[in-house]
């Protein structure tokens, strides 16, 4: 094996890639993106995974679980509540997509971000050895990169960002503007979903630090920074492989039964979370049944919000607002046997996830802005017989490479409404057409060729 494969990548993430299962207390595989994509990578070295466990309290020792060396990163009460509900949720959050919510600017939760960073980035420096490559997920950890820089100038230092970087002047509005910069400037390359993402970043740069050069190279203190984007993507063969199962299709085919078979199902799957414009698409849909343009006898929706963030306020104010107007909707068209919106606010198992997809005949991914959205890609993976319409927001990542879907503005009532209509009543010759196209480009870049571009950039 020559030098550069063999060398090991510690990852340093927000959250670790384990959790303790039930009342054995015993440490599992967490399911979800980021872990799919890169335990195989962490698994090949022996590497490492610095992370939080997710409680509050002292005291994990490092361990190790399926050929991972797990360093636990301790956060007291105090800091969960102003480090990740407070800076990260309150303040970066909604600033990073658009400012859909006014973010909050407050001194006392810089300081802990601050104070937090330091330890990832201390977790991170007593994980790597001499060579090692180090990647710094998301935007929690903004500052790690140069903190880790500080203390050993020898290594590779990768970041990645999974959520938007805003424009420049969005980003202007945060007092630490120029702190957040230099801690991401201490990274070799530092990566963005999209390509308007890397340009944001680079002239904000520029604006804001003394760093000098183009949107994908930039020099700071006598280095290079390289800025480029690596759209995430999933684990393809694993929903493609997962979706083609006759167990699948039981469930499937069970599902679809007990809505009525004759109904065409129209499925969204996300966070409850303001970002993803719910919304905005079970009001396009109550237009639709208002106008007569379908009736519960064709269609149903169903929406599967996963719970999220709940102890942070405007996420409380959303569900209740969601949970009224899926009231309403079935209040107002709903007929025995017949309800119009199914509304499941829990988590499925990934592969109950897989047969709903499945099922669904539509599927509408209406976010108001999204990094990049793998519930799209996920979807795409599942058409295994090219059946099935794909809709999905102009403002989520995905929308750069997945062309052929039926792109929509989510703050568009009107087009809104047509755009379901027509993905509703699409001719299937052409929604085979477009659903090919669609599988191709995901089939192509999966997560491991993901995973693999960056790190080969990340060499240098
Ligand atoms: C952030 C960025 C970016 C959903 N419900 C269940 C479940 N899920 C899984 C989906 C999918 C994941 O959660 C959601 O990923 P998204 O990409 O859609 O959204 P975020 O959570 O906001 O993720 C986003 C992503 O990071 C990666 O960079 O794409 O833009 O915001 O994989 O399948 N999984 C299970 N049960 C559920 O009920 N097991």
């Amino acid at each position: 094996m020559d030098r550069r494969s063999s060398q090991r990548v510690v990852v340093v993430a927000n959250r670790l890639p384990v959790h303790r299962a039930g009342s054995s207390g015993r440490w599992q595989s967490s399911a979800g993106g980021l872990v799919t994509a890169l335990e195989p990578v962490v698994k090949a070295g022996n590497a490492a995974w610095v992370g939080w466990a997710g409680t509050a309290g002292t005291g994990l020792r490092p361990f190790t679980h399926e050929q991972m060396r797990i360093r636990p990163v301790s956060l007291s009460r105090d800091e969960v509540e102003k480090y990740y509900n407070g800076f990260s949720n309150r303040t970066l959050w909604p600033l990073f997509h658009d400012a859909i919510r006014s973010p909050e600017f407050r001194q006392e939760w810089w300081e802990p971000y601050v104070e937090v960073n330091r330890r990832f980035a201390a977790a991170a420096v007593a994980a790597a050895r001499e060579g090692d490559l180090v990647w710094v997920h998301d935007y929690h950890l903004l500052l790690a990169p140069l903190m880790i820089r500080e203390e050993r100038p020898d290594l590779r230092i990768g970041f990645f960002l999974h959520i938007p970087f805003p424009p420049e002047e969005l980003f202007a509005w945060l007092p630490w503007r120029q702190a957040m910069l230099e801690g991401l400037l201490g990274a070799d390359v530092v990566g963005f979903q999209t390509y308007a993402g890397a340009q944001n970043f680079s002239r904000a740069a520029r604006a804001f630090t003394d760093a000098e050069g183009t949107d994908t190279l930039l020099e700071f203190g006598g280095r290079e920074v390289r800025v480029g984007s690596f759209p995430i993507s999933i684990d393809f063969d694993w929903f493609d492989k997962r979706a083609a199962m006759e167990e699948t299709e039981q469930e499937a085919a069970g599902f679809r039964e007990k809505m009525g078979s004759e109904r065409r199902l129209i499925l969204s799957v996300d966070r409850l979370d303001y970002t993803k414009g719910i919304d905005n698409r079970l009001r396009a849909y109550e237009e639709l049944l208002k106008r007569g343009r379908i009736s519960v006898d064709d269609a149903v929706f169903m929406q599967i919000a996963v719970p999220s963030r709940e102890p942070v306020a405007e996420y409380a104010e959303m569900r209740t607002r969601i949970e009224q107007l899926v009231g309403r909707i079935n209040g107002e068209f709903g007929m025995p046997g017949r309800v119009a919106v199914h509304y499941f606010r829990r988590n499925f198992t990934r592969e109950d996830l897989v047969a709903y997809y499945r099922a669904a005949d539509v599927m509408f991914v209406t976010p108001l802005r999204d990094g990049m959205n793998l519930v799209a890609k996920e979807y795409v993976a599942t058409r295994t017989d090219l059946s099935g319409v794909l809709i999905l927001s102009e403002f989520a990542g995905a929308a750069r490479e997945l062309r052929r879907a039926l792109l929509v503005n989510p703050r568009d009532q009107e087009g809104m409404i047509s755009t379901l209509e027509t993905a509703l009543t699409m001719d299937r010759q052409e929604a085979r057409h477009r659903m090919a196209v669609l599988r191709t480009v995901v089939r192509r870049h999966d997560v491991h060729e993901w995973a693999g571009t960056y790190l080969e950039a990340l060499r240098g």
